[in-house]
């Protein structure tokens, strides 16, 4: 009897023991799953590993191009800092001088262009720059640029009327290899069609600054977390929705619109359950803040042609075929209405091309009715 008694306390101890054991495994794998996650977002990857990372998807690349990308994230980093505080030191308002586009010239555009500038030459990666701020193209003839095989288009700040408004602005940049053989780079690097970009991206300066960039295997995007003063990747393999129902594009224009384009925004603003309409109209002003929307939240970016415009505004080396290049590559579609736009020649360094850019079947419709009333055109 006593000894049966001392048999089942045994076998309460024993069991108690083993519940203690067990539920402290648990509690320690909760907390080293706690743990791990807080290890992973603290230590998100940088632009910097991510860019290393990459180069291995290019069997014979020597890092050159990792090396430009680095440099143009350096100078997003201090285009940031001076955006960030722009309303606190002499850098807003207008320079006096106008750029070769005949716009007048602010003073944080001038900034921006000369950082970039600044850390293309000091980085010996890039032998030519075009910007929509400089008439002519940029050589560079330095000795640590001499082998450099890369040249840079960029739009150093572009949405500039938002500047002093304290709204998103941003910065756009296209990379390709030169054809020119060595030496400084030539205008004929820049003569190349959208197709041939190597790499292309944008920055955005907006609640938080962020760069998007694409080398043709998907496009990514990296978070600039103020508090280590690294971009970290926070948008990765970025997709943007087959459909959406937002539609950007300055409609205070739109007595000047091609016929085409009139009929579309009717369509847009239509009642149809079926279709999601009317759909949202949202139009920042700044193409890089409106086109990064879109790519998140599926929509569609149009600056056509008008009566007064006939070529658009938007410039197509430095705008619209690093955008389109980044839109193509997230799945969405870029054309000029009616063509593919990284397929147009190019022949002028600041060359105009109306842009339609955004989801697939935003696109399809927007082509359908350019197609339909092709005739009507202005
Ligand atoms: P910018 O490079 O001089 O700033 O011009 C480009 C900008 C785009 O970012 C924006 O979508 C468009 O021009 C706005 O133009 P508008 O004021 O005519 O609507
Ligand atoms: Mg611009």
């Amino acid at each position: 009897m006593q000894q049966s008694a001392s048999r089942s306390k045994h076998f309460f101890y024993f069991i108690l023991i083993n519940t203690f054991i067990f539920v402290r495994l648990r509690v320690q794998l909760h907390l080293n799953k706690e743990f791990n996650h807080k290890y992973q977002t603290m230590y998100a990857k940088t632009l910097g590993q991510f860019i290393i990372e990459k180069q291995n998807d290019f069997p014979f690349a020597k890092g050159e191009l990792s090396r430009l990308l680095r440099d143009i994230a350096i100078a997003a980093k201090i285009v940031n800092r001076e955006v960030t505080k722009a309303g606190l030191v002499e850098i807003l308002g207008e320079t006096g001088d106008t750029n070769v586009q005949g716009e007048r010239v602010k003073k944080l555009d001038v900034f921006a262009n000369d950082q970039f500038i600044a850390a293309l030459k000091a980085g010996g990666e890039c032998c030519a720059i075009a910007s929509e701020e400089n008439e002519d193209i940029i050589p560079i003839d330095s000795e640590i640029s001499k082998n450099a095989r890369y040249v840079v288009a960029m739009d150093p700040l572009d949405g500039s009327s938002n500047i002093d408004v304290n709204v998103s602005i941003g910065t756009i940049f296209s990379i390709y290899r030169r054809v020119s053989l060595n030496g400084p780079g030539t205008h004929e690097d820049f003569m190349q069609r959208g197709t041939e970009q190597v790499a292309a991206g944008y920055i955005i300066y907006g609640s938080s600054a962020m760069l998007v960039y694409t080398t043709g295997k998907g496009v990514n995007g990296f978070t600039l977390d103020p508090s280590i003063g690294e971009f970290c990747l926070s948008h990765p393999n970025m997709q943007m929705p087959k459909d959406g129902k937002t539609y950007s594009i300055n409609e205070g224009n739109y007595l000047h619109f091609p016929e085409g384009v009139k009929k579309y925004i009717k369509y847009c603003q239509e009642e149809d359950k079926a279709t999601n309409r009317p759909y949202s109209s949202r139009y920042i002003g700044s193409g890089v803040a409106d086109i990064h929307r879109n790519l998140i939240t599926g929509g569609i970016y149009i600056y056509p042609k008008t009566t007064k415009s006939p070529n658009g505004k938007l410039r197509l080396l430095y705008e619209c075929n690093p955008l389109a290049f980044i839109i193509e590559q997230a799945g969405g579609v870029a054309t000029n209405g009616y063509k593919r736009i990284m397929d147009l020649d190019i022949s002028e360094l600041h060359q105009r091309t109306p842009l339609f850019l955004g989801s697939t079947e935003m696109m399809k419709k927007s082509m359908e009715f350019m197609e339909k009333y092709k005739e009507a055109a202005v």
